[in-house]
C-alpha cells in the first residue's frame, strides 16, 4: 500500500509533482516541485528537452523521499500528439520535435488531397489541427522512422524510462488522428500512408492499469521512494475533464491553460456532418468517454504578451490592469493560426487590429483585456456551437485549470454566454491524474464518486449572468467571425 499518490503533470510552459491524500473522504493536494517548460530551438527544429524533464521528476521524488514518504504511486500526463522514436536498444534517436514546430505547415492539405478529410474525420472523428502525430510522422524523416522500432508518445515514453515497460495509452493516443472509433485500434490504412506499422506502437492499454516499478537502478542513484506506477489518463486534457467537479444538469467544461479546450463528455462519440464542419473532436476519456471539444488558443496569447513584456508583470498584475480597461474594444478571431506560433504576440495581435481597421491596444492592460474579452467571446460562441450540434442545452460551464483564477474572464464568459459559471479546482489536471490512481487502487469506487469528492475537497466559485450587459457584443462577434475565418 503506498504512502501517497503523486501527480507528475507536465504542460508546455511547467510541470509539477503533487503529493495527495484522501483525508476524512476530502482529497488533500500539495504541490511538492515545480519546474519550468518550453521548446527550444535545435537541431533543426523546436524540440523539447526530455531528458532534463525526467531528471526533473527524479528531483521531484527524491524530494518525496526526503519528506519520509517509502512507497508512492505514481501517475504521468502530459500535453498530446508528441512522440519520442526509440530504436532496437531502447535508446531515444533524437529529443521530440515540438507541436508548435512550422514542419507541418500545409501538411493537412498535402495528407488530405488523396485521403479525404470526411473520410478521416468519419475513421478517427478527431478535429484537424495541423500538429496532430498524423502530419508529424508524415513529415518526419524517412531514415529516422526506418530506425524506429518503437514511437512512444511523451508520457509514455517517461513511464518507459522510469519503468523499463512500454504501452500506448489510449487518451493521448487518440489524438494522433489515427485510432479508428470503430475498432478501438490503429487503423491499418492511415499508418500505411505515413509508413509506420502497428508493431511500432507498443500495446494499447486503457487509463487506469498499473505500469510497473520505477527502476532500482534509479531508486538508487537518485534516493527515491519505491514507486509503482500507473498509466493515468495520460493526456492532461483528458485528466483535466476527469478532475471536473462536473457540476450542472447538462455541463461542458473548459480546461483553461496554455490551451483553452471547451467541450463536454459524451458516451458515444458525435462524428456528423456538423461535427466535422465544426472541427469538434472525439478524443478519447477515461472510462469509456468521449471528450468532445475544441481547441481554443488560450492563455498562450497572455504567456506570449507576458514574455514580450519582459515579464516585468505577473499573470495576476495582467488581469488588474485588464480589469481597469472597458471590454471588448475590439473582435479578434483568438484560434487565427497567425497566434500559433509568433516571433511576437504583441506585434501579431496589434497588426491584426490594424488590418482589421479596430483600435490598436497599447498599453499592458489594453492587451490583457484584449485577450480576455475575445477569450471569453470564443468561448460563448462555442457554448452556442455546441448546443448547436447536440441538440439540447448546455445549462453550466465548469472551468478548471488556471484560467479558473481569472475572475474577470469567468464572469464576462457567464455573462455574454448566459451560462452559469463554475470556476475551480485550479490543478484539475493533477487531481484527474491522481484520482484515475484511486480508482485503479481501489480508494475511490468510480468517477461519479471522484467528482462528488472533488466537489466538497476544493474552493468553486459561481459566477452568474449579469442580465442586459453587453446586449448584442456576442452576435456581433459570430457575425465578425463569419467575415474574417481564414
Ligand atoms: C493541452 C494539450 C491539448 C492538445 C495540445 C497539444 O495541454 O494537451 O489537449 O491539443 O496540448 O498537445
Amino acid at each position: 500500500m503506498a504512502d501517497v499518490y503523486v501527480a507528475v503533470d507536465i504542460g508546455a510552459s511547467s510541470g509539477r509533482l503533487m503529493l495527495s491524500k484522501l483525508v476524512d473522504n476530502r482529497l488533500v493536494i500539495e504541490e511538492v516541485h515545480r519546474f519550468k517548460n518550453g521548446f527550444v530551438h535545435y537541431q533543426g527544429h523546436d524540440r523539447w528537452n526530455i531528458d532534463k524533464l525526467i531528471e526533473e521528476i527524479l528531483i521531484g521524488l527524491n524530494k518525496i523521499k526526503e519528506a519520509g514518504y517509502h512507497s508512492v504511486s505514481l501517475g504521468i500526463d502530459t500535453w498530446a500528439v508528441d512522440y519520442v522514436l526509440v530504436d532496437g536498444k531502447g535508446k531515444k534517436l533524437q529529443d521530440p520535435i515540438a507541436y508548435r514546430d512550422t514542419r507541418t505547415q500545409g501538411s493537412i492539405e498535402k495528407l488530405t488531397s488523396d485521403l479525404s478529410k470526411e473520410y478521416i474525420y468519419k475513421k478517427t472523428g478527431i478535429q484537424f489541427l495541423d500538429f496532430n502525430t498524423l502530419y508529424q510522422l508524415f513529415e518526419e524523416d524517412r531514415d529516422l522512422l526506418a530506425k524506429t522500432d518503437k514511437i512512444m508518445m511523451i508520457p509514455d515514453y517517461i513511464g518507459y524510462v522510469l519503468t523499463g515497460n512500454s504501452v500506448t495509452e489510449v487518451t493521448n493516443a487518440s489524438t494522433t488522428q489515427m485510432l479508428s472509433l470503430r475498432e478501438g485500434l490503429f487503423d491499418n490504412h492511415l499508418l500505411e500512408k505515413v509508413n509506420v506499422k502497428q508493431s511500432q506502437f507498443p500495446k494499447l492499454v486503457e487509463a487506469g492499469t498499473v505500469l510497473g516499478d520505477l527502476k532500482q537502478k534509479l531508486i538508487k542513484k537518485y534516493n527515491l521512494p519505491k514507486t509503482e506506477v500507473i498509466t493515468v489518463t495520460t493526456h492532461d486534457t483528458a485528466s483535466a475533464v476527469v478532475g471536473t467537479p462536473g457540476i450542472g444538469q447538462r455541463w461542458a467544461y473548459l480546461s483553461s491553460g496554455t490551451w483553452s479546450l471547451i467541450g463536454t463528455e459524451l458516451n458515444t462519440p458525435e462524428n456528423g456532418t456538423k461535427a466535422f464542419k465544426q472541427n469538434y473532436t472525439n478524443e478519447w476519456g477515461a472510462y469509456g468517454t468521449y471528450r468532445f471539444l475544441k481547441n481554443i488558443m488560450g492563455l498562450w496569447i497572455i504567456q506570449n504578451i507576458k514574455h514580450n513584456l519582459d515579464d516585468k508583470y505577473s499573470f495576476a498584475q495582467l488581469a488588474e490592469l485588464a480589469k481597469k480597461e472597458p471590454p471588448f474594444q475590439q473582435l479578434i478571431d483568438v484560434n487565427d493560426e497567425r497566434f500559433q506560433n509568433p516571433d511576437n504576440m504583441i506585434v501579431q495581435i496589434q497588426a491584426y487590429c490594424r488590418e482589421t481597421q479596430q483600435k490598436v491596444p497599447e498599453t499592458p492592460g489594453q492587451l490583457a483585456m484584449a485577450v480576455y474579452s475575445n477569450l471569453s467571446l470564443y468561448y460563448a460562441n462555442e457554448l452556442a456551437i455546441l448546443d448547436d450540434i447536440l441538440e439540447y442545452h448546455i445549462d453550466s460551464l465548469n472551468i478548471v485549470g488556471g484560467g479558473a483564477n481569472v475572475a474577470l474572464m469567468n464572469q464576462l464568459t457567464a455573462t455574454i454566454s448566459g451560462v452559469n459559471v463554475y470556476a475551480g479546482p485550479s490543478e484539475a489536471t493533477a487531481i484527474g491524474n491522481i484520482i484515475v490512481q484511486m480508482i485503479t487502487k481501489g480508494d475511490i469506487l468510480n468517477i461519479y464518486l471522484a467528482r462528488r469528492i472533488i466537489t466538497n475537497s476544493f474552493e468553486i466559485k459561481e459566477f452568474k449572468p449579469e442580465n442586459g450587459k453587453y446586449p448584442q457584443v456576442l452576435q456581433k462577434y459570430q457575425s465578425f467571425l463569419k467575415d474574417h475565418k481564414g
